[in-house]
Order: structure tokens, then sequence, then C-alpha cells
């Protein structure tokens, strides 16, 4: 398919998707939304893509919120829908199976902040500012920001700065939790893709088992949660890649790794 919104480049095992509407700060509307979710099942099909990287276009953003364009003119059950779309599209990429490393290059507002969120891994530039400001146009997050930033940095922070709508540095959201790294912009991609790299010679299912092993456990009592781990560790168990891995390990040498 081609995308008016996305860029989607291929490179050795690692796709970046970037978001491409640098004029108006890559602000999400309906049309870029349906094409990240294609873009998202299409990745994942992809055998030869192992990890992703979603980043905006420019020097500025990397998305900064839902197009409020649409959102001014919104009726109730059009919002309703709209915001059960957006969450549909990042539950697809929270558990897409394959690592999705955010390179947050500036502006992670309200819904390129819940974008953010959604990615498995977040590294940001030390320019970049992230926050849910939705409250400051009489919204609130729609695209399961209040669930997502609560899980990540615990409910008072999460309270704090969906009330406030504030921005936060990088060093903050660092410090917070909602990052993982903080760069300095100029070697935000290089550092994203060293980290896709060392990610893409991993085994591909002991990667999707232990992205669901996390995002599902969280949800459940934790007594079931270890029940599914193992579960999951007895199908790894099945693996060629298990066979590869542990005899490579035995062997002293290093595992190749096929998904299989
Ligand atoms: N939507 C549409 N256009 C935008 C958006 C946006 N979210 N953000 C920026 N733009 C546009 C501006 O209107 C401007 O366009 P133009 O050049 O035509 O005037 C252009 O991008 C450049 O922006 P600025 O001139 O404002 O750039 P500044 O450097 O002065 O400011 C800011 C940068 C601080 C990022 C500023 O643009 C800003 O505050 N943007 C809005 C941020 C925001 O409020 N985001 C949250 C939106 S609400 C949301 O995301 C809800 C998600 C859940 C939806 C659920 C479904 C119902």
């Amino acid at each position: 398919m081609a995308y008016d919104n996305l860029l989607i480049d291929r490179h050795e095992g690692t796709a970046t998707v970037t978001i491409n509407r640098p004029k108006v700060l890559n602000a999400l509307n309906t049309e870029t939304l349906d094409e990240l979710r294609h873009a998202v099942l299409d990745l994942q099909q992809d055998e030869g893509v192992r990890v992703v990287i979603v980043t905006g276009a420019g020097e500025k953003a990397f998305v900064a919120g839902a197009d409020i364009n649409e959102l001014a003119v919104q009726t109730p059950t059009g919002g309703r829908d709209h915001a059960l779309t957006g969450q549909h599209v990042f539950d697809l990429i929270e558990n897409m199976g394959k690592p999705v490393i955010a390179a947050i290059n500036g502006y992670a507002l309200g819904g390129g902040c819940e974008l953010a969120m959604a990615c498995t891994l977040r590294f940001a530039a030390d320019s970049a500012k992230l926050g849910q400001p939705e409250v400051a146009l009489g919204l609130i997050p729609g695209y399961a920001g209040t669930q997502r930033l609560s899980r990540l940095v615990g409910k008072g922070k999460a309270m704090e700065l969906i009330l406030t709508g504030a921005s936060i540095a990088a060093d903050e959201a660092l410090r917070i939790g909602l990052v993982n790294r903080v760069v300095p912009a100029a070697g935000l991609m290089a550092e994203a893709r060293k980290l896709a790299a060392q990610l893409a010679a991993q085994a591909p299912i002991a990667m999707r088992y232990i992205i669901n092993a996390v995002n599902k456990g969280v949800e459940m009592p934790f007594a079931e949660a270890c029940q599914y781990e193992a579960t999951l560790f007895g199908l790894v168990a099945s693996t060629d890649d298990m066979k590869e891995g542990t005899a490579a390990f035995l062997e002293k040498r290093k595992a190749a790794f096929k998904g299989r």
C-alpha cells in the first residue's frame, strides 16, 4: 500500500516508520491513523522485519497530538468511535509481537505521547517535550493515555500530568520512567538503530513471548501471570531457536536465530 502520511524504510531487520506531516507537527488525523493500522499489520506479517522504529518527520516533533482540526468538529458518537479506533491501532502496536522503539525527536503531546507509550521502548532526544495537554482543550486523553501513563509512571504522577496538562522535558520523563533513555538529539536515530540491530539479532519468538508475557501478565493476578509465563516458557522450549541458542552457548559461538 502507498502511504500519503507515512514513510516506511526497511533496512536489514529493522523497519522505520516516520509519521510524515511536518507542517502540522505530525498531528495524527484519521487518515494517518488508518495508514498506521495498515503499516503495523503489514510489518507484523513481514518475517524480514524483526524490530520497528517509530519517529516523526522534521526536527521539531515526534507527534504533536491528534489533529485538533478534526477534534474541533467531532460529535459525541464520532468522538467515541475516534477514540476506540485510535485505541485499537495503539493496541496493535503494543501487541505487535516485535519490539517497537519510539524515537521521540521533539514534541510528543497528547496522542503523540500516547503513541510513544504504546511502543515497547522509548528513546527521547534531549530536546523532546512530552505531555498530555488535552485538558487545556476541554478534552481528556482518548487513545488510552489515562491508562498507559498511570501504568508507566504511577497513578499520582499520571494524575498530575494529565490534570495540569503540563509538558515535561526529556530528563524529567526519564526520571519518572516515561522514557527509557535520553540521548543528544543529533544522535537519536543512530542510537535507536543501534538498539534495533541488537534486538534484531535476538530470537524473534522469544522476544514475541517476552512482550506478550509482560503485556498480558501485568493485567493478571500475580499467580495467574506466573502460570501464563510458565506456559510460554514451555512453548518457547519447542523452538529451533531455543536449541540453537543453548547449543551456541555450550559450543562457545554466536547463535544464528531463524525465528523457527
Ligand atoms: N493538530 C493540528 N495542528 C497542529 C497540532 C495538532 N495537534 N499541533 C500543531 N499543529 C499545527 C499548528 O496549528 C501550526 O499550523 P499553522 O502553521 O497552520 O499555524 C503548525 O502545526 C505549527 O505549530 P505551532 O505554530 O503551534 O508551533 P509552535 O512551535 O509555536 O508550538 C506546540 C508547538 C507547543 C507543539 C503547539 O503546536 C501546540 O501546542 N500544539 C498542540 C498540542 C496539543 O494540544 N496536542 C494534543 C491534541 S489533543 C489529543 O492529542 C487527543 C488525543 C486523543 C484523541 C481521542 C479521539 C477523540
